[in-house]
């Protein structure tokens, strides 16, 4: 079928939002109806070129990955989900039978390291073409477009009466924060924790920690409507640097730092490492979520302190959480009002405004910019 997407041709330019040709499913695959995309940062990292997914001769590429809809069509063999089915895409597959799945973390699932690649899972060709030539979906996703062909281990099945737009965000940044605190950070009543970066991914490690029943919440950003929308979500604090916390956070922890520290800046560099630790307590975890560039190898790092306090460096991918229960799990808080949703999304965007609604990401205007698809764009 003939559909519209966000491509980009190339790194540093801008998004281009032109007609494509979408294949069918084939087997294993499914068609899916879009509701809504969210403007993650990740799709920013790899206009950019900090996330090089796209191979030279692999442009174009298509942006996004934060997707809730209605499934359309399904292919042979496809057991998970029917037409009419609401689903909510998560960014990582999950297969349910490779050994990450098998025991319980299927955010790092065997299919996990085909995301990259822009092929599809089902058969290794591509499922969308521009003027012709193979597109790369962003993590085989590419959900700034209204329709999307996709592999059903990245489906997720979900109640028809939870509004499609709002279920978008759990597909990456709810999810990606949550479960920073509440399962990469581990994150026990009365904890004290510390979140590092405010934007579409911290907001949520903060109602995270919340949800876990965290003692205090410490949101270090500096930008101040960030810190601000924090206090919403739960921080009890706010700093607009990890210096301009640590005296204040040693005093409301009697001197021992904090349990979990989460760094979900957008762009998290080697010197964030040793800043983040420090504000740490003894055996406490710090917990990377925040993009790094793929070749940065360098950290600092103070290894006697860590060795002597006996402290944790924890990576993240989709906070540690596993999609096929924590999707349905936390849009089931939201329903109940556990969860906030609704206040994330700042602004909404036709596809045709993406362009501006990263621009309002990048000035630090935006907790989640959202592209909601309508009638005409179908
Ligand atoms: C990223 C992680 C690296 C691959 C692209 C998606 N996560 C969320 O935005
Ligand atoms: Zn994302």
């Amino acid at each position: 079928m003939k559909t519209k997407a966000a491509v980009l041709w190339g790194p540093n330019q801008d998004w281009q939002v032109e007609e494509v040709e979408l294949g069918d499913p084939v087997a294993g695959e499914v068609q899916v109806r879009l509701a809504a995309s969210g403007l993650c940062h990740s799709d920013e990292h790899v206009r950019v070129g900090d996330l090089p997914m796209v191979e030279p001769g692999d442009w174009p590429f298509i942006g996004g990955h934060e997707g809730a809809g209605v499934v359309t069509k399904v292919g042979p063999g496809v057991t998970s989900v029917q037409e009419g089915d609401h689903v909510v895409l998560g960014f990582i597959p999950s297969c349910g039978r490779c050994p990450s799945c098998a025991t319980g973390h299927q955010n790092l699932c065997d299919f996990g390291a085909l995301l990259l690649t822009g092929r599809g899972i089902a058969d290794g060709t591509n499922r969308i073409h521009v003027g012709g030539k193979p597109a790369s979906p962003m993590c085989l996703l590419g959900t700034f477009s209204p329709y999307v062909t996709v592999h059903e281990s990245a489906a997720i099945k979900i109640l028809d009466d939870i509004p499609l737009e709002k279920a978008a965000l759990v597909g990456c940044g709810v999810t990606t924060g949550w479960g920073s605190s509440v399962y990469a950070g581990g994150v026990k009543p009365g904890d004290t924790v510390v979140v590092v970066g405010c934007g579409g991914i911290g907001q949520n490690a903060v109602q995270g920690a919340r949800m876990a029943g965290a003692r205090y919440i410490v949101a270090v950003d500096p930008v101040p409507f960030k810190r601000e929308f924090a206090k919403s979500m739960g921080a009890t604090h706010s700093y607009a640097s990890m210096a301009e916390a640590l005296e204040p956070l040693t005093e409301i922890t009697w001197g021992r730092g904090a349990d979990v520290v989460v760094i979900s800046v957008g762009r998290i560099r080697g010197e964030h490492i040793e800043e983040a630790v420090a504000l740490s307590a003894k055996g406490g975890t710090t917990v990377v979520t925040g993009m790094g560039s793929l070749t940065e190898t360098d950290v600092q790092l103070n290894l006697f302190m860590f060795t002597m306090q006996q402290k944790r460096l924890q990576g993240a991918i989709f906070g540690g959480a596993n999609p096929r229960y924590d999707i349905p799990n936390l849009l089931r808080h939201y329903m109940e009002g556990a969860l906030k949703l609704d206040e994330l999304v700042t602004r909404t965007y036709k596809l045709e405004e993406i362009n501006q609604g990263y621009a309002d990401m990048n000035s630090g205007a935006n907790i989640r910019g959202l592209v909601l698809f309508d009638d005409a764009d179908y």
